[in-house]
């Protein structure tokens, strides 16, 4: 395995290597199941996309590809997208096998995996759990998964899991992310994609992005956007809203119903809209890199929003057992652990009320308190965290070591 010079040149750190496919493991099976939304097939996309920039031969065997016409509509060189089917006659395992958040690959497969296992061949089989913070994640990392009963009686399944530390397996952050972003004018991307902020806006307009689950308190939070201070006497936008599609963009579109509002880019007040179509994964990094503010949703665009490194708000996947409350406390704890108190503290108290935790009567004081402390310490606080996780190896380097050191046995 090789560490290519890495093609990111933020001034202020230099990041870990990128490590580059090695010639005996350059073919790589990649299962997914899309269970809903977008994530599932985002997370493998991405990776499927960074492995095979990095040299492998990389097969996505999906059971529901239809996302990526907008996600990735022109596909990538090295990565081929199977359907969620038995091998063919000809399709022998790869040399790394990765099934995405437990999904099981098809029963022929695996048989097909004992039987490369018998001639000596035996792939290595790993699962890719859910990006969390939480502190199972350090403990779980790297275990194995022996086999006892079904298709693949007799084989190691290894449970690899993505993290914030350096004893999980990292972020996502393909060769020259940071770079580009860098590089990148916002302006270009609003432009092709039809966002014009107008000439008359405030001096302190603000574009922000909008990609959520159903939103108890959007409705509110719309309102205090409308009706911000100051806004009916000089009668200026001071927020543009970029709306995703789905859930967000039905809630908004309810709201303006409320609010008497039409047209294809709607006026409320302070509050500009624009609903946005399903753009592909790099034009929605773009937007991330453009807005002022992020409110992003899954651990997909949480990781892309973290890269873009502007003021981001998270709603997690909600589970009735209410487990995300433990995984937003963990995630709140290791990116706020060095966070003056002047910036934690709203925005701890905002990411709890944003997730269905917390009075909603106080969002009011809370976003009032939130906007200014995230004008005047975001910056520093983000370029700090920023460093400490580039600075770390990014998965797929992880994955790409991880996996040599297994195959030569180099883990015991
Ligand atoms: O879509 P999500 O809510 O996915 C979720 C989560 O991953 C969740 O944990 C999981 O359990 C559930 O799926 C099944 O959010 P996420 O993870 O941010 O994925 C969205 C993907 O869609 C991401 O790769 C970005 C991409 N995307 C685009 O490429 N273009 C777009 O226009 C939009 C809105 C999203």
């Amino acid at each position: 395995m090789s560490a290519d010079t890495n093609a990111d040149t933020p001034s202020a750190f230099s990041l870990s290597p990128v490590l580059t496919v090695p010639s005996a493991l350059q073919r790589w099976d990649v299962f997914c199941r899309v269970i809903d939304n977008h994530g599932d097939l985002g997370v493998c996309w991405r990776l499927a996309r960074d492995l095979a920039g990095r040299g492998a031969q990389v097969r996505l065997w999906v059971d529901d590809a239809s996302a990526l016409a907008w996600m990735a509509p022109d596909g990538a060189p090295g990565v081929r997208v199977l359907p969620w089917r038995d091998p063919l006659a000809d399709e022998v395992p790869a040399d790394v096998v990765i099934e995405a958040f437990g999904c099981d690959p098809p029963a022929a497969y695996v048989s097909r995996m004992v039987s490369a296992a018998e001639t000596g061949t035996a792939p290595l089989w790993i699962n890719l759990e859910y990006l969390s913070a939480e502190p199972h994640v350090e403990r779980l990392h790297g275990l194995a998964s022996p086999q006892w009963s079904g298709p693949g009686r007799g084989l190691t399944k290894w449970f690899f899991y993505p993290g914030f530390t350096a004893a999980t397996g990292g972020l996502l952050r393909e060769p020259g992310l940071l770079a580009r972003r860098d590089a990148h004018h916002p302006a270009t991307t609003l432009t092709r994609l039809g966002i014009h902020l107008g000439a008359d806006d405030h001096p302190d307009h603000a574009l922000m992005l909008l990609f959520g689950y159903t939103q108890p308190l959007l409705a509110a939070w719309l309102d205090l956007l409308a009706d911000a201070p100051h806004a009916r006497g000089d009668r200026r936008v001071r927020t543009t809203l970029l709306v995703t599609p789905g859930f967000s963009a039905q809630q908004v579109r309810a709201w303006l119903h409320q609010r008497g509002a039409t047209g294809p880019g709607p006026v409320v007040g302070a509050l500009r809209l624009h609903f946005l179509p399903h753009v592909t994964q790099v034009e929605f990094d773009r937007l991330l890199w453009a807005s002022d503010l992020n409110l992003v949703r899954g651990e997909d665009s949480l990781v892309r929003a973290l890269w873009a490194g502007q003021p981001l708000l998270w709603q997690l996947y909600p589970q009735d057992d209410g487990v995300h409350a433990d995984k937003l406390s963990a995630f709140l704890d290791v990116a706020l652990d060095r966070a003056p108190p002047a910036l934690a503290a709203p925005l701890r108290a905002m990411a709890r009320l944003w997730n269905g935790a917390g009075d909603p009567a106080d969002l009011p004081r809370t976003w009032a308190a939130l906007w200014p402390a995230l004008q005047q310490a975001w910056g520093a606080d983000t370029a700090r965290r920023q460093r400490r996780w580039a600075e770390q190896p990014d998965l797929v380097s992880s994955l790409l070591a991880w996996a040599e050191a297994r195959q030569s046995g180099g883990l015991g």
